[in-house]
């Protein structure tokens, strides 16, 4: 067992450090504020390698290791978990799923341009009325032979309004129930396809949430994922994948939270000395470090079995179960050791568990993970 980096490792997660102190620190308190997508930052994270990660450089990505993803996730979140939302979907879900599952031509067609960030990718399967319950879906795309008809409407889209290409879940045959499911690539400008207005959100608020409707688009045949009916697999397996990227998230939100307390307590002074050599405050950065390193146990962990080729279903699971609680907790914590501070924008902590949040919520709730989790452990 080792649990060193490698010194590529090192020199990747030093990359993102610094970009995200130089480039995602500056604005990041007025993106928040005006819910500003940040275009041009994508555009860098593009030529820096982040958009692409894992992706094989043959098709223009990094070819990096999903160890390499865990880090510059971690790194980005600690500063912009907005930012870093949009390069986990582009990665984990859209790039990842297309590479895995996609024909040579979709690849060549579609992938090339979204692993540099040329174009930027959307995962669309949740619904008004289809969130953890994924094999509802209304949304229905009806073969018509060498085309679909696709109808319904995707709620809580990250990257909604500003992707080119949106892998899109949707039932073909209800009575096969989820094997009667299909994944489509859909492109920004078909015809029938409308964006709808931006969420307003509690945090996150840099990203570009939207509810997409989808009224007789038609979709031609090539642009299905894998043989008819794979579309909920084709789901289950790339979030499985995403929800390493969104565990990286939370521990870079927590982890970012947990430096800010530091350093504040080692500056701030009540009762005659720096606030961490109270007790009341020094036992809050013992747990809080003690259950980030857990976290990044579990983080690592996820990401190495999916590097060794290993089943990563609940490995993935358990690590975003517990980096979101650990990121939830623990930027409260923060806020908390930032006293009156900790409630004011400019010193960053508000904002961090704002964000936190979202970690529990998107790409499968923490009770989705307990059922993924507990199904595992009962089969054995
Ligand atoms: N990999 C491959 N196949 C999988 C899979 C996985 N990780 N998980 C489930 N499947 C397959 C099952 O094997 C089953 O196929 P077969 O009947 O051919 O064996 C099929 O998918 C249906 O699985 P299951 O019966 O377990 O479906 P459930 O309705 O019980 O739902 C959960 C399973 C709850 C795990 C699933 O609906 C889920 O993950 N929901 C959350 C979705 C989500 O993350 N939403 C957020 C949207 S993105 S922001």
């Amino acid at each position: 067992m080792d649990f060193s980096l490698t010194e590529e490792h090192l020199m990747i997660r030093d990359a993102a450090r610094d970009f995200a102190q130089t480039e995602l620190l500056p604005g990041v308190i007025e993106r928040d504020d005006k819910q500003t997508f940040p275009q041009e930052l994508v555009r860098k994270m593009g030529e820096l390698g982040f958009m692409g990660i894992m992706v094989d450089p043959k098709y223009g990505g990094s070819g990096m290791d999903t160890i390499s993803y865990v880090l510059i996730m971690e790194e980005l979140s600690k500063i912009d978990a907005s930012a870093s939302v949009m390069v986990s979907v582009n990665n984990s879900l859209v790039c990842y799923g297309l590479e895995a599952y996609g024909t040579e031509e979709q690849k060549q067609k579609y992938l090339t341009k979204l692993a540099t960030g040329e174009q930027i990718g959307a995962f669309c399967l949740s619904e008004p009325e289809a969130g953890s319950d994924a094999t509802s879906q209304a949304t229905t795309a009806i073969d018509k032979g060498d085309h679909y008809i696709l109808n319904g409407t995707k709620n809580w889209i990250t990257n909604g309004g500003r992707s080119d290409v949106y892998l899109v879940i949707a039932q073909t045959d209800r009575e096969k129930g989820h094997r009667g499911i299909n994944a489509f690539i859909v492109e920004k400008g078909m015809e029938g396809f409308d964006i709808g207005p931006k969420e307003d959100k509690l945090g996150i608020r840099g990203s570009d949430t939207h509810t997409l409707q989808f009224n007789d688009v038609k979709v031609p045949k090539e642009n299905r994922i894998g043989e008819d009916g794979f579309g909920f697999k084709f789901a289950m397996k790339t979030l499985s994948g995403g929800r390493i990227g969104i565990a990286a998230q939370a521990l870079g939100i927590a982890s970012g939270a947990y430096e800010l307390a530091l350093k504040y307590s080692k500056e701030r002074k009540a009762f005659g000395t720096e606030i961490c050599n109270h007790q009341a405050i020094a036992f809050k950065l013992a747990d809080m470090y003690t259950e980030i390193e857990a976290a990044r146990m579990l983080v690592m962990r996820a990401a190495w079995d999916k590097d060794q080729g290993n089943n990563y279903d609940m490995s993935s699971a358990m690590a975003k179960l517990y980096a979101s609680k650990v990121a939830m907790e623990q930027s409260v914590e923060a806020v908390q050791i930032h006293g009156g501070n900790g409630f004011v924008k400019e010193y960053h902590v508000e904002r961090l568990m704002r964000d936190a949040k979202i970690t529990q919520i998107y790409e499968g709730t923490s009770e989705i993970q307990k059922i993924v989790i507990s199904r595992g452990v009962i089969k054995g």
